[in-house]
Formats: structure tokens, C-alpha cells, sequence
């Protein structure tokens, strides 16, 4: 049977996350860094290991079958490929920042401006979609010293904590795009090649799930059940076990982790006692 090759990114920020995630999968591989390829043990996957920029193109040309790469590489280069899932990690935004001292109202600032950025496609789109005419300048790296050396009056460049362009004298004043990993897939796979695309889409929505909810115990008061249970609606209802005291029970439920501080003051408000919240390790809808 075919193995399914899938490209992720050699040395980056995504690399690690990458990895972690097969692995939560239960996708094991064989020591050995440094290697432009590794077979998994005991799941029909071969990894390549590529830069960023050349995920789109590879998997366009099916020299991968998938790949994982983040969605701003993906609109920049516009190829041929199927965005399948959003993976929940490698988050941040494209967006546009000016000189700290530049007074800014909206994007009519950009009007005649010269803008240095490695997106110009994204950032063509976007002026264009706002009717703004601007010059860009395209640039490979180290974007935010433009404005400081006088090759541009802005940038367009990726922010998550927004500490580079601090440190440059730069202020973020639109986001053009939010972007995370994603992965990718070609247009086009053999029926065994989407046979273990199926499976592996299978235990990456499992360990999402996991991710994003916990497991809550708790014990409260027979006569409080009910409201504790509206609060709780979890996977179809709350478990409820009775206590080895009289007139008391436990409660079992999955609520999401966005949630959980919102509901456990809820909770502890109808009487609730000893909550404990535990990570989920797969989850299986
Ligand atoms: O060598 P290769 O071409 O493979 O890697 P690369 O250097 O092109 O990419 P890499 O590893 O820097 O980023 C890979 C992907 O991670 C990007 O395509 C994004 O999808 C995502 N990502 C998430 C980021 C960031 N966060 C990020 N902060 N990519 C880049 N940055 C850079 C940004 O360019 C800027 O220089 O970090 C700086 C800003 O960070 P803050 O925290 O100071 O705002
Ligand atoms: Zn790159």
C-alpha cells in the first residue's frame, strides 16, 4: 500500500508544534533529525521536511500528498491546493504598521505611500479590495527596519506579541489577515492516499476535541442537580453518581476550555463543591 507524504516546515516556528501533533495522533517515528524524510513505525506516513515557502508548490506538484503550513504562506502563493483544517496553533496576523509618531485615522493614510512587505499578493488584494493605491515594496526579510533606513513609509508583516515592531518605532494600525497553521492537501489523491488521509483527519479532529475541552468532576447537593446541570449540558448530560453521604452526588461532564472559568463560578454559586478539572487526552464525538 502507498504511503501518504506529508510536507511540514524543517526548522521554524511551526516545525515543533508540527511534530507534536503527529505524535498526539499516536503516529510514531524513528530517532533521527537533520533527514530531508522519515517513515513513521506504525502508521503509512512519510514526513519531508521543507522550508515554509515551498509547502504550496510541492503539494500543488504532488511531490507531497499534504502538508502544513501556515494560511498566510498558503493566500500569498495562490496555488493549486485544498486548505482542509485549521490546526489551532501558529497563530498571528498579517497586518500593516506605520511609524510610532504618524498620526492615523484610516487607511487613507496609505494613499501614495511607499509599503515594504514579503506579501504583496495579500497586500495587492487588500489595497485594491479598499481602493487604496500604494507602492510596494517587496522585501524578503527583516521588513520592520524599513520605514527606520527610509526604504518605505509602512509595513506589512506578521505580528503575534507585537514586541518587533515595538521595538522598532513601529505602531500596528490595521490587521490585513489572521492566519494559524493549516493543513493542506493536493487536488487530486488516490482512493489508498485518501483512505489514510480519512484515518489521519480522524485522530487530528480527536485531539483537537481533546484540546479544546476538559473533563470537570464535582460534588453538590441532591437538590442542586438541576441547576448544576443546566450550567453543565457537556456531551448529551452530566454523569450523576451518588455519595457515600446521604442527600449528595457527583457530577461528570466535558464543558470547553474557553468556558470553564466562566462555568465553574456558576457553578460554585449553586453549590457546587471539590470541582477538579482534567485534561482529556482523545475525545471521540
Ligand atoms: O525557513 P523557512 O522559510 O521555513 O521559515 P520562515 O522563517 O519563513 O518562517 P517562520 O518559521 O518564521 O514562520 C513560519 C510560520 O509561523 C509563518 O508563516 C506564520 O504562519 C507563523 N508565525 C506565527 C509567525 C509568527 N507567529 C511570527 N511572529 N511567523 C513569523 N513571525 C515573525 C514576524 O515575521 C516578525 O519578524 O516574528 C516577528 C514578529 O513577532 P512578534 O512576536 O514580535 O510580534
Ligand atoms: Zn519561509
Amino acid at each position: 500500500m502507498d504511503k501518504l507524504k506529508i510536507a511540514i516546515q524543517k526548522k521554524g516556528r511551526l516545525s515543533e508544534h508540527s511534530l507534536q501533533m503527529l505524535e498526539e495522533c499516536g503516529i510514531k517515528f524513528s530517532n533521527g533529525t537533520g533527514k530531508l524524510k522519515n517513515e513513521s513505525k506504525n502508521f503509512p506516513l512519510e514526513v519531508l521536511f521543507l522550508r515554509d515557502d515551498d509547502i504550496p508548490y510541492y503539494v500543488e506538484r504532488k511531490v507531497a500528498d499534504i502538508g502544513i503550513v501556515g494560511e498566510n504562506v498558503v493566500l500569498e502563493h495562490n496555488r493549486e491546493i485544498t486548505i482542509l483544517e485549521q490546526l489551532g496553533f501558529g497563530g498571528c496576523r498579517l497586518s500593516l504598521a506605520i511609524p510610532r509618531e504618524e498620526k492615523y485615522n484610516n487607511l487613507n493614510w496609505f494613499s501614495g505611500k511607499r509599503i515594504a512587505t514579503s506579501y504583496p499578493n495579500i497586500l495587492n488584494d487588500f489595497f485594491k479590495k479598499n481602493g487604496i493605491n500604494a507602492d510596494i515594496e517587496v522585501i524578503s526579510g527583516s521588513v520592520e527596519i524599513a520605514p527606520g533606513i527610509g526604504l518605505a513609509d509602512g509595513i506589512c508583516d506578521i505580528v503575534s506579541t507585537g514586541s518587533t515592531l515595538l521595538s522598532n518605532g513601529l505602531h500596528e494600525v490595521e490587521t490585513v489577515i489572521k492566519s494559524q497553521a493549516v493543513l493542506v492537501s493536493s487536488k487530486e489523491l488516490s482512493d489508498d492516499k485518501r483512505q489514510i488521509l480519512d484515518r489521519l483527519l480522524f485522530r487530528i479532529s480527536s485531539t483537537k476535541n481533546a484540546a479544546e475541552n476538559k473533563y470537570i468532576l464535582l460534588n453538590a447537593p441532591e437538590d442542586a442537580v438541576e441547576e448544576i446541570c443546566n450550567i453543565l449540558p457537556g456531551m448529551k448530560s452530566p454523569t450523576i453518581l451518588p455519595l457515600a453521604i446521604k442527600g449528595w452526588c457527583s457530577l461528570h461532564s466535558v464543558i470547553r476550555e474557553d468556558d470553564f472559568w466562566n462555568v465553574i463560578s456558576r457553578l460554585k454559586k449553586a453549590g457546587a463543591e471539590g470541582i477538579l478539572v482534567i485534561p482529556i487526552e482523545k475525545m471521540i464525538l
